[in-house]
């Protein structure tokens, strides 16, 4: 290490004075213009990470559905996966570091993780669209060169394009090819043989709307629509011209609102998409024959997945295994359908994709999603082989269902909830299945719900258990809310502290969107009074 290059560059991205903050749910997360020293630490990290792993690491510039004046930055392991926790302390240590500590918290990370230092590092580095981004993933790269770093710079990427080239480049291409290029060949290969089968029945399954936040799906969508040729035509809307990032448009606004996103042209009945700002999520939605807005979330999008899933292995016949994994927030009746109707085991885990995609690896085949719209489907190593051999050597029917279970392992991201490869299989399987988005709806109807957020003093007074559904502390909140729920029917609340935001959030459902409006106020009070909170007092929403 040379030190004194390490302190001369470090003071070029000073940290401000006092500033403190977390490697959370999904990395670090802020205003952008705070964020110039942590990326420069976190380019030194990476490179630490790779020569310990002896693999190439990732690192995405991105504040995912956030403000556009918002930015983040999160390390991608070799397999694609999130930061291993041990390391996300090390992250959380020398993203905080005084400037004169910031070589001694280096050589303490080394030890502490065994770091070989003489060892090669490799680092890959992806960013969204953000006016900030290009400035602050430079910095990572001077933190990556003076640690004597090798990297990648990829620039505009969606963040699940970051996860596949980690991947790729770590099983020697055996993934697919580690270029944009070979990712839209590979998904785009797979789509179309998927959905050779599919009975040609109108333009209705060739086309979808898509909402792209005014964010890198918008760019994306666009390169890769050559590949599709005439197997779906994509119509954009938000691509970034116009419009602020994730401003009343993206799939967070959808999902979170309940409500379409502006700038989008949308007739009855008409299948329609949004992406996130960093492409990773998607959830879909239609007006009815009267006006009335359905919103399709990531929990139907789990349900019609594991549905076609499920039949195609009951068609191999191979007792490979399916489980679904969701968190707290998954709508109580997706739940009961998966349970009772499609009879596939559930899981509930805490909050964030790497809590659920951990879950979802013990599964032959482990689908995941939040209701948010991100998630994907994971094969283990056994199941794809036994496909494989199945797709080769089976006969008739058995060795369709296993050719397509095949595509489908090609589809999905296997790295990361990928919102491009999403839209894919789901597309894929309504022109299969011949299902309008109606039927798709259909499947079972939401339990009408409500998200609030509260502000506190300080969100970690709250502390939960049982996958974030009981709160531990602050005393006498659990019974408050145990308490409220009890007045409403169907009902159910939680809340817990955001792993991205300075908020507590705040969860409720029951019978009717009124007694969930209402149910999410009265925890919202209830959170307001026990949990410190701050500011105004919450007022009844909508
Ligand atoms: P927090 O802020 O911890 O609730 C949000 C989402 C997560 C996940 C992360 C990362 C909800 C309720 N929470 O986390 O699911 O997507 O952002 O982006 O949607
Ligand atoms: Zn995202």
């Amino acid at each position: 290490m040379d030190l004194e290059a390490i302190t001369k560059h470090s003071a070029l991205h000073a940290k401000p004075n006092g500033l403190i903050l977390q490697y959370g749910t999904a990395g670090f997360r802020t205003k952008a213009v705070h964020l110039d020293h942590v990326m420069f630490r976190m380019g030194l990290l990476a490179v630490l990470r790779s020569k310990q792993t002896q693999s190439t690491i990732g690192v995405m510039v991105t504040a995912s559905h956030n403000p556009e004046e918002d930015n983040g930055v999160k390390l991608v392991d070799p397999l694609g996966e999130m930061l291993a926790p041990s390391w996300e302390e090390h992250a959380t240590c020398l993203a905080n570091a005084e400037e004169q500590d910031v070589q001694s918290v280096l050589l303490d990370i080394s030890k502490k993780a065994a770091v070989d230092l003489q060892r090669d590092a490799y680092v890959v580095i992806g960013r969204d669209t953000r006016p900030s981004s290009e400035k602050l993933a430079h910095s990572v790269i001077d933190g990556i060169t003076v640690l004597g770093g090798q990297f990648h710079d990829y620039g505009l990427l969606t963040t699940p394009q970051l996860h596949y080239m980690v991947y790729c480049r770590n099983t020697s291409g055996q993934y697919g090819k580690a270029t944009i290029d070979g990712y839209y060949q590979k998904l785009s290969a797979a789509f179309a043989e998927l959905t050779k089968q599919a009975p040609r029945s109108g333009d209705g399954f060739r086309s979808l709307k898509v909402d792209c936040a005014n964010g890198i799906g918008a760019l994306k969508l666009g390169e890769m629509e050559r590949y599709l040729s005439q197997g779906l035509s994509l119509q954009l809307f938000n691509v970034g011209t116009e419009g602020r990032l994730n401003h009343l448009c993206g799939a967070d606004f959808v999902k979170s609102y309940q409500k379409p996103p502006q700038g989008m042209e949308m007739k009855s009945n008409e299948r329609c998409c949004s992406f996130d700002g960093d492409a990773d999520r998607i959830v879909y939605y239609y007006y009815d024959a009267d006006g009335h807005f359905h919103l399709i979330d990531g929990d139907k999008i789990a349900a019609l997945i594991s549905s076609f899933l499920k039949e195609l292995l009951l068609e191999i016949g191979e007792n490979l295994n399916i489980g679904v994994v969701q968190t707290a927030y998954a709508n109580g009746s997706s739940t009961r359908f998966l349970e009772e109707v499609m009879k596939v085991p559930v899981y509930c885990t805490k909050t964030g994709v790497k809590h659920l995609h951990h879950k979802a690896q013990e599964f032959d085949v482990g689908v995941y999603f939040e209701a948010n719209g991100h998630g994907t489907v994971l094969f283990s190593k056994a199941a794809e082989m036994k496909i494989k051999q199945l797709a080769k050597e089976s006969k008739d029917e058995k060795r369709k269902a296993a050719k397509m279970l095949e595509n489908i392992i090609d589809l999905f991201n296997q790295a990361a909830g990928d919102a491009i490869s999403d839209m894919l299989v789901i597309e894929a399987i309504l022109a299969l299945k011949g299902l309008t988005v109606q039927q798709w709806d259909a499947l079972y109807t939401d339990l009408p719900n409500r998200q609030l957020k509260v502000k506190v003093a300080d969100r970690q007074v709250i502390s939960t258990t049982d996958a974030e559904r009981q709160a531990v502390t602050p005393p006498g909140l659990q019974e408050a809310i145990n308490n409220l729920v009890k007045k409403y029917k169907l009902s159910r609340a939680f809340v817990r502290p955001s792993g991205t935001e300075d908020i507590v959030r705040v969860y409720a459902e029951a019978d009717s969107q009124e007694s969930a409006d209402s149910l999410a106020h009265e925890v919202s009070l209830a959170v307001f009074q026990l949990a410190g909170g701050v500011g105004e007092r919450p007022a009844p929403c909508f």
